[in-house]
């Protein structure tokens, strides 16, 4: 039995159009569809996992948080990170994604 493609995956396929800011083999980075910041994209491992904690690899793990912070400080300069981990944590999309957030004019601070 194969499990249905998430929606990242067909994001990552093309079948599900959205706005892409960087991709190389491994990671693709879009626009999030309902933005929580003046910018705020999405990091997505191209290998399947269903969320955070999933991601037992060092190197995996290594690789995508330096994919996001990487590409946060191009496009952001200063930014947010955020990963929902479950339903209670408020996650959504069950594959894998950390968030960027940014924009704001002089800052945002947590809490
Ligand atoms: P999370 O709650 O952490 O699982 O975040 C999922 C994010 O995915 C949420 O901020 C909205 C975004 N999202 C949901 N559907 C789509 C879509 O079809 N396209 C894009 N670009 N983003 C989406």
């Amino acid at each position: 039995m194969t499990n249905a493609p998430t929606l990242f995956e067909r994001i990552i396929a093309r079948d599900i159009p959205a706005e892409i800011v960087y991709e190389d083999g491994d990671y693709i980075v879009i626009k999030d569809i309902a933005p929580k910041a003046p910018i705020h994209l999405l990091v997505i491992p191209k290998k399947f996992s269903a969320r955070i904690d999933d991601v037992t690899d060092e190197a995996e793990m290594g690789r995508l948080w330096l994919t996001a912070s990487r590409v946060a400080r191009q496009q952001l300069g200063d930014y947010r990170l955020v990963i929902n981990a479950g339903k209670g944590g408020g996650q959504e999309v069950f594959h894998t994604h950390i968030h960027i957030l940014g924009g704001w004019e002089g800052g945002h601070s947590v809490g």
